[in-house]
């Protein structure tokens, strides 16, 4: 926030929640009110929930928490609260309908407007303030993801339409690079929109490892199921086997063989899978699974952040790959621009300055690693956002995806999910070791 005047920072407050609400409105705009209100798959809410929860989390947040006005919607609170119903149940509740949903979450924003008109943007509460929209901007971003995994899962004519990802515009890149090894410094103490699990800042020691210069491919992916990687128990973790077998997985979701090749539905649209842009929609098991066969294993988070944002000529960890600027379409593939990953090697304006590429954007990336706070951690502002999944169940994924957008990822951004998840926007590289190097 420095150097910034506080009419500034509100302005950009207001310019995040408004791109953030144009985009929420083109993804439940583009489907009639029988789609809005249907369960697309029984992993998803449907859209109408996620339309309303998104209102009810800014009500909550900014309009009662942060600004002290009075409720808008006090009756609707548990409907909308995620851990009082799962999302397999939320059809049958007596949600709001789309027009009644549009309209509290148009009235709720104009709210949120008035607030931030008022908000202390200097002095002491400038930290909590400024936070606090750049919390729910994120939130409606997070939920816009799900949302186009949603429209992922939908059934019927597409609806969504974008410009093709960019192919490769790098040289012939190296498989891997060479990380070297001693401390760095992850996660952040100053990132102004960091979320609670991202903080504080703290020296971690990483030995040398090699890294993936680019995500998997579907390329290199079919190369481990055509010589029967899905068939091999050696290459599957005991709880990878048991979920590959019972649910008899055979390639990743949205993929299917036809007339000698491979074929993949992408938001409606039937197409052969691209070689080269990195696989996507593989869970966390066939992400292992594929790393064995490939004589590799998945990055621990430490080293997926550090060879995110480690500099190797002045020792300092950087907000993105390519340095502490915001993302621009040249660095990464991002905010639903395109409607699939782009080609390995699509952004050497991104790359970090180790020359690993696409850490940002593309594909969400499995690390080996559970998720847990940093040493030092607190909860903030609530218990519900993080805290509450530490454990073993739940696996760290980083990056962002070509669905995530540029206010909702950066360096030090963390994800988790369930290892069987295979409908976010997930894919992963390799790493190994390089002891003695
Ligand atoms: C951080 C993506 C795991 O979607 O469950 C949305 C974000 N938290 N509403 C999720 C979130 C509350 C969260 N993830
Ligand atoms: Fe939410």
């Amino acid at each position: 926030f420095r150097g910034k005047t506080a009419d500034e920072l509100r302005e950009h407050a207001a310019q995040a929640l408004t791109g953030a609400r144009s985009r929420s409105t083109a993804l439940t705009d583009a489907v009639d009110d029988e789609d809005l209100v249907r369960q697309h798959s029984k992993l998803m809410s449907p859209l109408v929930w996620d339309l309303a929860h998104i209102g009810s989390q800014e009500e909550l947040w900014l309009v009662r928490d942060v600004g002290g006005r009075e409720p808008l919607r006090p009756d609707i609170d548990d409907l909308y609260d995620a851990f009082q119903h799962p999302r397999a149940d939320r059809p049958s509740l007596p949600l709001l309908g789309p027009a009644e949903a549009r309209h509290y979450v148009g009235e709720v924003r104009a709210k949120a407007f008035d607030v931030l008109e008022r908000a202390p943007m200097e002095g002491r509460r400038l930290i909590e303030s400024a936070f606090a929209f750049g919390m729910i901007t994120q939130h409606e971003q997070q939920h816009d993801e799900t949302m186009l995994a949603t429209h992922q899962l939908r059934q019927g004519e597409p609806v969504l339409h974008a410009p093709a990802a960019p192919g490769a515009r790098s040289g012939p890149l190296p498989p891997e690079v060479l990380v070297p090894g001693g401390p760095f410094l992850m996660g952040t103490s100053v990132e102004p929109w960091a979320l609670d699990n991202e903080r504080p800042a703290h020296e971690v020691g990483v030995d040398a490892f090699f890294i993936d210069t680019t995500p998997v491919t579907n390329g290199e992916y079919v190369e481990f199921l055509e010589s029967g990687g899905y068939r091999q128990r050696q290459w599957w973790s005991e709880a990878g086997w048991e979920y590959r077998s019972a649910h008899d997985i055979t390639a990743p979701r949205f993929w299917r063989r036809e007339a000698g090749g491979w074929w993949r539905a992408r938001f409606g649209v039937d197409e052969p899978v691209p070689a080269e842009q990195p696989v996507v929609h593989v869970s966390f098991y066939e992400a292992e699974a594929y790393a064995a066969w490939a004589g590799k294993r998945l990055p621990t988070e430490r080293e997926w952040e550090k060879a995110a944002r480690f500099d190797p000529a002045t020792g300092q960890s950087r907000r993105f790959p390519w340095g502490n600027e915001a993302p621009t379409p040249e660095h990464a593939n991002l905010g639903q621009r395109h409607l699939s990953p782009a080609a390995a090697g699509a952004y050497p304006a991104g790359a970090s300055p180790l020359g690993v590429h696409q850490l940002i954007g593309d594909v969400w990336e499995w690390t080996s690693t559970d998720f847990h706070g940093y040493p030092g951690f607190a909860a903030f502002p609530y218990r519900e956002y993080s805290e509450v999944f530490f454990g073993p169940d739940y696996k760290i994924l980083r990056g962002g995806s070509f669905g995530t957008d540029a206010a909702a990822i950066r360096g030090t951004f963390r994800n988790w999910d369930y290892p069987i998840r295979r409908q976010i926007f997930a894919g992963f590289r390799c790493a190994r070791d390089a002891a003695g190097v």
